[in-house]
């Protein structure tokens, strides 16, 4: 589909940014993967990274069964890049992340990285957040009935997330509150202090401050903010 290539161009844009000796952080979801393959590619070819720290079990199979050399944040608690991608993008750079329940480590990365790029198609470009996605909330899940009435509070529709049926867990075996906001959100910093006052959350999916550069792959080619 148009929206595959405008992802592959943003995710191979972003993989010609890696350099030699990098310790490189890889996002998940579709998108990433398109920089995961890049990536894979450019070693193939003679590039060598001191290694790559993946988001979640996903990313690191994905790059592992590519020889992409990975490693972790114990060896290297500082990363040169992270690169992932995003459900909503606003003018401000913020983010709202988490469509593939991968949020909390994805965070824990973007805050490792030196540069955090975010790639994604024009598609999600937004110019409030949350209009278009919910907003995921990684929580513990014995908590869940007193955070959904907490958050509730704030104005949103909770859904805890479920896979046929049943609840989802993440990789840190927590669950994923997909959190409708019917009027958008209009003071993003505000909602993420609110949600993280909340005794049992344990991260939202709201990026605020983090975006380094974001690379859009739309049928214009690829556009990069700030220039
Ligand atoms: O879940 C996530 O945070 C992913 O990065 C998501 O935001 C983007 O996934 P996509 O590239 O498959 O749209």
């Amino acid at each position: 589909s148009p929206q595959d290539t405008w992802k592959q161009r943003a995710g191979s844009a972003a993989a010609d940014l890696i350099e030699e000796g990098m310790v490189v952080g890889l996002g998940t979801g579709s998108t990433a993967a398109y920089l995961v393959r890049a990536l894979a590619q450019r070693i193939q070819q003679g590039l060598q990274i001191k290694g790559a720290v993946a988001s979640s079990l996903a990313t690191y199979e994905m790059a592992n069964n590519l020889n992409i050399p990975m490693t972790d944040l114990d060896d290297y608690p500082e990363l040169d890049i992270y690169i992932d991608g995003a459900d909503e993008i606003d003018p401000q750079l913020r983010l709202i992340k988490g469509a593939g329940g991968a949020l909390l480590r994805e965070k824990i990365l973007a805050s490792a990285a030196r540069r955090f790029v975010v790639i994604a198609d024009s598609s999600k470009k937004v110019t409030q957040l949350g209009h278009r996605y919910p907003l995921p909330v990684e929580i513990i899940p014995l908590a869940k009935t007193p955070i959904a009435l907490q958050i509730s509070r704030l104005g949103a529709q909770i859904q805890i997330r479920h896979n046929n049926n049943i609840p989802f867990i993440t990789d840190n075996h927590n669950y994923i509150l997909d959190c409708t906001f019917p009027q958008g959100i209009g003071d993003p910093a505000q909602l993420d202090a609110q949600l993280h006052n909340i005794v049992g959350v344990v991260e939202t999916g709201l990026f605020i401050h983090m975006v380094s550069q974001v690379i859009i792959g739309g049928p214009e080619g690829v556009q990069v903010f700030p220039q």
